[in-house]
């Protein structure tokens, strides 16, 4: 039978046929394989014998958090408690777009902020809007809603930005656990433990612990580029230009000129001196 791995609980494997759900095991030649199932695998299992029998090719895999086949990304964004971090939002759209992800951004916590603050935030995200990122609120649940149908949707962000009390807005069925934020940031982990998917308004949503130890070790530098889309579209005068030493740099008379987001470009900065500065994991030999 067809299913999908909605959770993994140690050697438990939960699989969803749409209308019942499975504990399942595994065969032990996935170990051999040195294939590890996910939670959103798609798979052949033995309804009687519970037992996944295949997993079936992926459209895309996280290791942090373990997930794979997802449609779209939301990255929800707190603006206040925790503050608004342009640095993990640009981490995280890169991030997305290196793996062909859509990023849609859901701002949080707008009340917490004076009216004075929340002007100073509208240019910032009006510059996500003009590089095609949709930008909505957490008071939106119709748009929402709207966009979660029929995908597999991820959900992301910083611990405590919102993203289980949205999902349990979405769906008052679901009463997943939130947490107050200066616990969760005291303790410096997340309230939610697990990644899951749960199922809103005709679509399937993760809830993860957030992507807080973000994955860029197996990521090229020259990739990072590509998760920068206003910046991977500038063409220099010099052919490969890494926009960061080089003298006559279009991107930096951009970000000078105010064109480029300055805040974006410190993040892309900060991560090409981050994987420039990493050991090389593969040395090759000569
Ligand atoms: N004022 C205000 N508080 C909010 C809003 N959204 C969430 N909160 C609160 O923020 C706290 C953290 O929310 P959670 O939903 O647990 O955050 P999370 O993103 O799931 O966090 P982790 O599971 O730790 O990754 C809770 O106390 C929520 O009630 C909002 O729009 N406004
Ligand atoms: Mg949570
Ligand atoms: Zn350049």
């Amino acid at each position: 039978m067809n299913g999908q791995i909605v959770k993994i609980l140690s050697n438990t494997y939960f699989v969803s046929d749409e209308k019942n759900i499975y504990e399942c095991t595994c065969r032990g030649k996935f170990r051999y394989q040195n294939i590890t199932p996910l939670v959103g695998d798609y798979v052949l299992f033995n309804e009687q014998e519970k037992v996944i029998d295949e997993i079936k090719p992926r459209k895309n895999a996280f290791i942090r958090p373990a997930v794979a086949n997802i449609d779209q990304a939301f990255i929800i964004t707190s603006v206040k408690d925790p503050d608004f971090s342009s640095n993990l939002l640009d981490k995280l759209i890169c991030l997305m777009e290196l793996n062909h992800i859509h990023p849609i951004i859901i701002k949080t916590k707008e009340d917490l902020l004076t009216t004075e603050e929340k002007k100073g935030l509208v240019p910032i995200f009006q510059y996500y809007q003009s590089l095609g990122y949709q930008v909505i609120s957490n008071q939106d649940l119709k748009e929402i809603k709207k966009m979660i149908q029929n995908r597999l949707s991820v959900f992301t962000g910083q611990t405590g930005a919102g993203k289980s009390t949205l999902l349990n807005r979405l769906n008052i069925k679901l009463n997943l656990q939130t947490g107050e934020t200066s616990k969760a940031l005291g303790r410096g982990r997340h309230t939610t433990r697990r990644v899951e998917i749960v199922e809103v308004e005709n679509g399937r949503v993760l809830d993860t612990p957030g992507f807080s130890a973000l994955d860029f070790d197996n990521v090229e530098k020259k990739d990072i580029q590509k998760g920068f889309i206003e910046i991977n579209q500038v063409k220099c005068p010099y052919q490969d230009c890494m926009h960061l030493h080089e003298g006559e740099c279009k991107v930096k008379e951009l970000v000078n000129l105010g064109k480029i987001l300055n805040s974006r470009y410190l993040t892309y900065q900060k991560l090409m001196l981050e994987q420039e500065a990493k050991p090389c994991k593969y040395p090759r030999h000569s």
